[in-house]
């Protein structure tokens, strides 16, 4: 992919130096390279490796009791209202150790994996107490130091007010702007801060906070704005330079002006849409008519996606809000991958970036997007080596 379009070489030929593409092109005009290794992949498709741009993969226990209720009538927000939720999440997060958040994350990581992903994030945000944040951070850190993927760190203390600070809303952002995130800065546990900008979470003000200490702090801001109710994020996000706004279903046209001017990524997330059997739709058309650049993840998490697949979001990002597969594979690829900053060097197969790639036995790449479920029996390089 080269600007969000499909870019095709038949009967192509690629070549990888030190985990890094040095050639790429038709296998005619390939030079006499000297190679310790040489593979033939007859037929089939060669891809990026994929990118999920989004996730909440680490946490403690499941919500499947949840699941069940919703489906019995009751709301998320009512959920949410008597301390389940998020805050159900939380319990189950703070009483997990580092080790046990690691291995209960790594199954699930395994299965994306599996799917040809190479790159992912991993946010914080169901510690919701210095201590339980900081021990998120490090078992992500520590996944991305035992797994075969590239692995980005988000810090998403403003998810939610712990139940401690119910009265004390502010309190909590104090914490995170005073004690927390110098704290993750020094230890270089974050590569991002993230807010969820709601009515049941933070105002735009109180994001506002968070923003300016990040950037006080050198680290790039991303937010989940505009997923149940149009509060304004988007465009706060994208005023700050934002990477990406995420979520967007009540996205406005100023929205879709706001990200294109500045850049930002919109990042949609249909798993939380079918699973909340949300009706509104993210306006995937006014993105297109600003060019607002549209990336697509799982928003892995135990209540509103417990998503596994990110094939399965291509399908539903196609499906359910009327992407086409050309910006559904992008999404998932090189709009991914600058919605992590990480445009330059993930996202594509060009010379110079990372040599992450996957070997499908598929026809053509819309059949990527196309089947439902089941695995696909896919060759995934991570840095050149087969895994
Ligand atoms: N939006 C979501 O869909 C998830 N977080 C967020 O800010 C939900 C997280 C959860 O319910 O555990
Ligand atoms: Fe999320």
């Amino acid at each position: 992919m080269q600007g969000g379009k499909y870019q095709t070489i038949e009967d192509g030929a690629l070549a990888v130096k030190s985990g890094k593409l040095v050639w790429l092109g038709p296998r005619k005009a390939m030079p006499a390279f000297t190679a310790r290794e040489q593979h033939q992949l007859p037929g089939g498709i060669i891809t990026p490796g994929l990118v999920d741009c989004h996730t909440h993969l680490v946490f403690g226990g499941d919500r499947s009791q949840e699941f069940e209720q919703r489906l019995n009538g009751a709301s998320y927000a009512e959920i949410a209202a008597q301390g389940g939720g998020i805050l159900s999440t939380v319990r189950a997060t703070r009483a997990a150790s580092q080790q046990e958040l690691v291995a209960s994350a790594r199954w699930r990581l395994d299965r994306l994996l599996a799917e040809g992903v190479t790159t992912v994030e991993i946010k914080s945000g169901y510690g919701l107490d210095e201590e339980s944040e900081l021990r998120m951070l490090r078992a992500i850190r520590e996944l991305s130091e035992s797994v075969p993927a590239d692995v980005v760190s988000t810090c998403l203390a403003a998810h939610s007010f712990p139940p401690e600070f119910k009265q004390n809303p502010e309190g909590w952002i104090e914490i995170i702007c005073h004690r927390l995130l110098p704290k993750v800065k020094a230890e270089g546990l974050a590569d991002a801060v993230d807010a969820f900008c709601e009515h049941l979470a933070f105002s735009p003000q109180q994001v506002a906070r968070v923003f300016d200490q990040a950037k006080a702090l050198g680290l790039p801001v991303k937010l989940h704005a505009e997923q149940l109710s149009s509060q304004g994020g988007a465009t706060l996000a994208a005023s700050y330079g934002a990477l990406s706004a995420d979520h967007l279903e009540y996205a406005t046209e100023n929205d879709a002006k706001a990200l294109a001017q500045h850049n930002t990524v919109a990042v949609l997330l249909p798993g939380a849409f079918y699973l909340l059997r949300e009706t509104q739709r993210p306006p995937v058309d006014l993105f297109r008519r600003y060019g607002v650049p549209m990336a697509l993840a799982s928003d892995a998490n135990p209540g509103t996606s417990p998503a596994l697949s990110l094939r399965l979001m291509l399908n539903m990002g196609c499906t359910l809000f009327g992407m086409t597969p050309e910006e559904a594979l992008a999404g998932v690829t090189i709009w991914g991958a600058k919605a992590l900053g990480l445009e330059q060097t993930h996202g594509s197969l060009e010379v110079g970036k990372v040599a992450n790639f996957v070997h499908w036995p598929l026809s053509r790449p819309a059949e990527l997007v196309y089947w439902l479920g089941g695995e696909l029996p896919c060759k995934v390089i991570y840095r050149g080596e087969a895994k």
